[in-house]
């Protein structure tokens, strides 16, 4: 999709801070965190939310959630949030599905 940003990350023609990637999935640090650790979760091909991705192509959706789990028990003690927020009203600001793993728990800590 031309004017899909997250379609711009996974072309590498607008800049993100990959900390994981799979043939279908890339994970990326949110440019606007509201926990210490806060990571996105996508699929390569554009689906405009989670429901169209598990409708349309629900190997995408397990390798997404697989990938997003590896990635919060790497960055976190294991205590997050795996979180779609799915239309509009309830909070959907990127119409490319993506999980956002949220944690105050940075395996450091
Ligand atoms: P949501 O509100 O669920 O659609 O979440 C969209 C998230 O995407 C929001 O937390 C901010 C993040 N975001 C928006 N634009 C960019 C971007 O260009 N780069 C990165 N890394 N994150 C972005």
């Amino acid at each position: 999709m031309i004017d899909c940003i997250f379609c711009k990350i996974v072309a590498g023609s607008i800049p993100a801070t990959i900390v994981g990637e799979t043939e279908r999935s890339i994970a990326f640090q949110d440019v606007q965190p509201r926990q210490p650790v806060h990571i996105l979760v996508i699929p390569r091909q554009h689906h405009a939310n989670v429901a169209e991705l598990a409708n349309n192509d629900p190997e995408a959706l397990v390798d997404l959630m697989q990938l997003g789990s590896r990635i919060a028990s790497e960055q976190t003690t294991g205590h997050f949030r795996f979180t779609f927020n799915t239309g509009e009203l309830a909070g959907q600001t990127v119409f490319h599905a993506h999980g956002h793993i949220t944690s105050n728990q940075p395996v450091n800590s």
